[in-house]
């Protein structure tokens, strides 16, 4: 392959829901690109896209999947998408290396979740979008209505560039409004015959041709003008006026395809060649401290790594885009995030799993390498003259999460490298050894997310798992004070101990007074504080912990002690075991003995008179609470809601947007194991949702006591 400039290159996602067409439209592109000499199909899994086992077992895309076509002397990088939420991950680190948006359409359907939640990044990254209508020659093709929808959502910004003359099993013809010629494919698809528009097909394709001359030139003043004075513009205006209006999200062009049956995949092509904007027309990227940094091939070298995947015979297999200058092969380049230097051995276009080596490749351009030592996804590494350091990639947060477990021990150590090299290529993973939960959670963006690691791990690594019900991080509190005292008293055999501590806990909350004056039973207690120590916990809360110990009752030498045996209380805490957290404690008097008295005697007399006290002072489970935000069909909003209702959430609110409804509630965690499979099987998978940790709050009576029950009856086990 040549090498090709800035000005020459477009890069391309291709998005849209999952069955859309993206992984069989990459095919004919691939085809009619002269890179692979026969399609390939989804069903019988030999397409170049969905070359991972797991992705041919599952019939889908897991992966992004970078692949270039040269076109009419431009390169056109793709990434083809998964459409799944599942694997959003792909697609976000996608929409950060590329400039436009494919946005696949099933013309059955229209609009679904899964276009919509792909757009929303599109539009947070504020890329160009063009959509594409293909499955045309489907049964159920509804062209019309999916115009319909796109104009309901969109307005005047949905210019049709084609449509469909006989859409359905025998769809085989489209009308070009910007070519005002008619296209038909024989049954094979590939080159079409290019003919004039039919009479009967006349008045439509005027109409909308001069709808895409009005659109064009409202996004440049000179053609506005041209416009104006001769009422049309020149097929090279038309493409200058849409790509202004692509830059500027105020036009998004509607194409048709069929990628089944390779139909208008060469029109699309050169569409995208001719009209897409190129790198350097994009705005540019900013590295971490806020520098703007032009695609100059002449800049120091910096190029940005995107995304890593690991092949059998390979290895590691890194994509990176050229952010800034050139590279050669041989280049000795500094990893800005790890400092440690990386040699360039060889650099490839790729296809799929298919590498073609380039000698060099230049700012704006995307491609792979391979071996090198220690470079990681979102990595950059610099040539002479640059520092930069990239972070504009944010991946959404986890939805469903489980703990793992190996089958068998001593693959344990096994699993988790794993795990860790997983999360690499796919950084929508999160994965935690819960020293508090006592369990590996992996924490991904659904069931399907999960069910392809446990695939992947059993089928290529022979590592056999199984995911169990991951325990919730409940914490404890109190609800109100509570005094008590406890004596620990060691003086048989060996050297004595002894300890008394008598101490009064309350609930903590900001701005609360200092202490003062307490009454338990008839008894008043006078604080006089000598310190207050206040302690941030390291999972969440805060413990006050105030000395008004008068009189020398413990030698201030044991105060730390004191602390040490209530924080064991507070990691361990006394109703079901989990951390505590928000409880003033204030040690107020006690007796030592002079020569048993010690560092373990006080912490076990203050580890027994807090959980004491504690037990004493009303103490409640809190569990933690997610916002969710549900997108659901208006059609599915009633299943919705009594679903959440059966998991004891708050319903905080609702919006509508078009013909969707936004549904926003609190949910404790508890509830909210399995919700992505529940709402998948509730609405057909046409639901999506985004989850985000909220705050702890108490748990209901009945709640409170079953976990009280289970966590005795866990003891007793023990
Ligand atoms: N009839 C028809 N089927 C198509 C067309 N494009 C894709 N398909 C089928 O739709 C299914 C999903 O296609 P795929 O490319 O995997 O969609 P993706 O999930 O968007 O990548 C597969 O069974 C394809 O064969 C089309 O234009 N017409
Ligand atoms: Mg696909």
């Amino acid at each position: 392959m040549k090498v090709y400039q800035t000005n020459e290159i477009k890069n391309i996602a291709i998005l849209g829901c999952s069955g859309s067409g993206k992984t069989t439209l990459a095919e004919a592109m691939l085809y009619e690109g002269g890179v692979i000499k026969r399609r390939g199909t989804v069903e019988a899994s030999n397409t170049v896209c969905d070359y991972f086992p797991v992705e041919k077992e599952y019939g889908y895309s897991v992966f992004s999947t970078v692949f270039s076509v040269e076109w009419q002397e431009r390169k056109l990088n793709f990434i083809d998408c998964p459409g799944s939420d599942d694997f959003i991950g792909g697609a976000v680190s996608a929409l950060n290396v590329t400039d436009t948006a494919l946005m696949v359409l099933n013309v059955q359907y229209g609009i679904e979740v899964g276009t919509i939640n792909q757009l929303r990044y599109v539009e947070q990254f504020g890329k160009p979008v063009i959509f594409i209508a293909n499955h045309l020659d489907n049964a159920t093709a509804d062209y019309d209505g999916t115009i319909a929808q796109l104009r309901d959502r969109f307005g005047s910004k949905i210019v049709q560039i084609q449509y469909p003359v006989n859409q359905g099993p025998l769809f085989n013809a489209v009308v070009d409004v910007l070519k005002m010629k008619m296209y038909r494919w024989k049954p094979e698809g590939g080159v079409p015959e290019v003919l004039e528009i039919p009479d009967d097909e006349a008045d439509k394709a005027t109409q909308l041709h001069a709808a895409l001359v009005e659109a064009a030139a409202e996004h440049d003043d000179q053609l506005m003008e041209k416009f104006f004075e001769e009422g049309s513009l020149s097929e090279d205006e038309l493409r200058a006026g849409i790509s202004a209006g692509l830059i500027s999200r105020g036009m998004f062009p509607v194409f048709c395809v069929c990628a089944g049956k390779d139909m208008c995949v060469r029109r699309t092509l050169e569409f995208l060649g001719n009209v897409v904007p190129a790198v350097d027309r994009m705005p540019h990227v900013k590295t971490t401290d806020g520098t703007d940094i032009a695609p100059d091939p002449n800049g120091p070298a910096s190029i940005f790594f995107f995304k890593t995947t690991v092949e059998p015979h390979i290895g590691q297999v890194s994509y990176f885009k050229v952010i800034s200058g050139k590279i050669k092969e041989g280049d000795d380049l500094l990893n800005a995030n790890r400092g440690s230097k990386e040699r360039i051995a060889q650099i490839f276009s790729v296809a799929g799993q298919t590498r073609n080596p380039v000698t060099e490749i230049v700012a704006g351009d995307i491609g792979a390498t391979v071996k090198l030592k220690d470079v990681r996804r979102g990595n950059t590494l610099n040539g002479k003259g640059a520092d930069y350091t990239f972070d504009f990639i944010k991946y959404p947060n986890p939805k469903y999460r489980r703990a793992i477990k190996a089958v068998n021990e001593a693959d344990a150590e096994k699993m988790n490298e794993l795990l860790t090299r997983m999360r690499e290529e796919d950084p929508t993973w999160i994965v935690e050894q819960s020293k508090e939960l006592k369990q590996t959670i992996v924490s991904g963006q659904g069931e399907f997310h999960l069910r392809t690691l446990k695939w992947r791990m059993e089928h290529n690594e022979k590592i056999f798992i199984e995911f169990i019900e991951p325990k919730i991080p409940y914490r404890e509190t109190i609800t109100k004070s509570a005094r008590a005292d406890y004596r620990h008293k060691k003086q048989s055999g060996g050297a004595g101990q002894f300890g008394e501590v008598h101490l009064v806990v309350e609930p903590y909350y900001e701005g609360m007074p200092a202490p003062d004056v307490y009454r338990f039973g008839n008894q008043e207690y006078k604080m006089n504080v000598r310190d207050t120590q206040t302690i941030d916990l390291e999972w969440g809360g805060k413990l006050i912990f105030v000395n008004c110990i008068v009189g020398g009752a413990i030698d201030t030498r044991f105060l730390p002690a004191i602390l040490k045996g209530v924080m064991a209380r507070m990691e361990q805490g006394p109703l079901t075991g989990s951390y505590a957290r928000d409880v003033r404690i204030i040690v107020y008097d006690g007796k030592m003995h002079p020569v048993d008295s010690n560092e373990i005697s006080f912490m076990l007399a203050g580890r027994n008179a807090f959980s004491a006290a504690f037990k004493a002072a009303g103490p409640k489970i809190l569990e933690p609470i997610y916002d969710i935000e549900v997108s659901v069909p208006s059609d599915y909003l009633g299943d919705v809601m009594s679903d959440l209702q059966g998991r004891r959430s708050i319903i905080m609110g609702m919006n509508s947007e078009k013909g969707y409804e936004k549904l926003l509630a609190k949910v404790p965690l508890k509830e909210m194991s399995s919700y992505s499979t529940s709402l998948s099987s509730i609405t057909g998978g046409r639901a999506s949702f985004t989850m985000k940790f909220a705050s702890y709050e108490l748990v209901p009576a009945d709640v409170q006591e079953k976990l009280l029950k289970a966590y005795a009856e866990s003891q007793e086990d023990d």
